[in-house]
């Protein structure tokens, strides 16, 4: 089965939608694996998305990520990827689907509430950017 890592990002922990975020999850068929709150440091935020690091959002997007407690949710299931990218909608919650995550919760395309890999291969590298794997279960 699949991994994927779902961040609750701090717009979300700030609106306290997190309990309605994680049902969603579990009501849509993931195994919640590891769960933990945190508060990324500049250094962290900088690591983990330091794929977008040319991009012109950059240095906005790592002032927002560390600018309140995150929730990191690792995620099992087939097909546990692609599911989920669905399930959260598009970037732009202006341009995310009914009854998807980013629709319902997210302020705006950089405050959009939740984070998702994008391929297989990151989902596991992203769930062990979070959590070793005696963490997992
Ligand atoms: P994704 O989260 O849907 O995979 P990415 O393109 O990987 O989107 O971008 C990572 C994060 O950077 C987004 O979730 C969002 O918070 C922020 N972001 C992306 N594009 C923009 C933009 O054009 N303006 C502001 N923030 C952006
Ligand atoms: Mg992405």
């Amino acid at each position: 089965m699949e991994r994927t890592l779902c961040i609750i990002k701090p717009d979300g922990v700030k609106k306290n939608v997190q309990g309605h975020i994680i049902q969603m999850l579990t009501d849509a068929g993931f195994d919640i694996i590891g769960m933990k709150m945190t508060h990324l440091s500049s250094a962290q935020a900088k690591s983990f998305y330091e794929v977008h690091k040319e991009r012109p959002f950059y240095n906005d997007l790592i002032s927002y990520m560390t600018s309140g407690n995150v929730i990191a949710v690792a995620l099992k299931k087939d097909n546990a990827v692609a599911d989920y990218r669905k399930l959260i909608g598009a970037t732009d919650p202006a341009e995310a689907e009914d009854g998807t995550i980013r629709k319902k919760f997210a302020a705006s395309k950089q405050e959009n509430s939740v984070h998702g890999s994008d391929s297989v291969e990151n989902g596991k590298i992203e769930v062990g950017f979070f959590f070793a794997e005696c963490e997992l279960y």
